[in-house]
């Protein structure tokens, strides 16, 4: 089973902060029963290069400028979760890019409304989270544990 765990990217945006959605958040991945290997702390103002590389697969969409401006408007929290099938799962918890698409009960769901103001990264592959993870974190700052729920959470 160790062997099927993966880590996933997820980052609370400035809106998520500014509004105090942080705990709502991440108590939703702890209850889940993901575990926190990395949050930055305290939550980083991204620098624009940052925000460039992490969205660069959308330079060529209307919105990417008013999207890097936004991330860069405040603290975001940065963090990386893990667990089995964790990606995937991840997003399924954020509900669709548009809140208006996603359905009561996710993330964006509950908490949103405007795909401009959607409070919430997650990444959408296992090759993406890796990207994002090593573009936001120092290896070291990233932790391994053990978990002692683990044979709780998994068969
Ligand atoms: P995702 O965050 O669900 O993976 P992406 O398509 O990767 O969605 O887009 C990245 C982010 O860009 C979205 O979360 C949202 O903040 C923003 N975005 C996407 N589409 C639009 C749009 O049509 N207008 C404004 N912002 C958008
Ligand atoms: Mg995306």
């Amino acid at each position: 089973m160790a062997a099927k765990q993966e880590r996933t990217f997820i980052a609370i945006k400035p809106d998520g902060v500014q509004r105090g959605l942080v705990g709502d958040i991440i108590k939703r991945f702890e209850q889940k029963g993901f575990r926190l290997v990395a949050m930055k702390f305290p939550p980083v103002i991204a620098s624009e290069d940052l925000l460039k590389q992490h969205y660069i697969d959308l330079k060529d969409r209307p919105f990417y400028n008013g999207l890097v401006k936004y991330m860069g408007s405040g603290p975001v929290v940065a963090m990386v979760w893990e667990g089995l099938n964790v990606v995937k799962t991840g997003r399924v918890m954020l509900g669709e890019t548009n809140p208006a698409d996603s359905k009561p009960g996710t993330i964006r769901g509950d908490f949103c409304i405007e795909v401009g103001r959607n409070i919430i990264h997650g990444s959408d592959s296992v090759e993406s989270a890796n990207k994002e993870i090593s573009l936001w974190f120092k290896p070291e700052e990233l932790v391994s544990y053990q978990s002692c729920a683990f044979s709780w959470i998994y068969e």
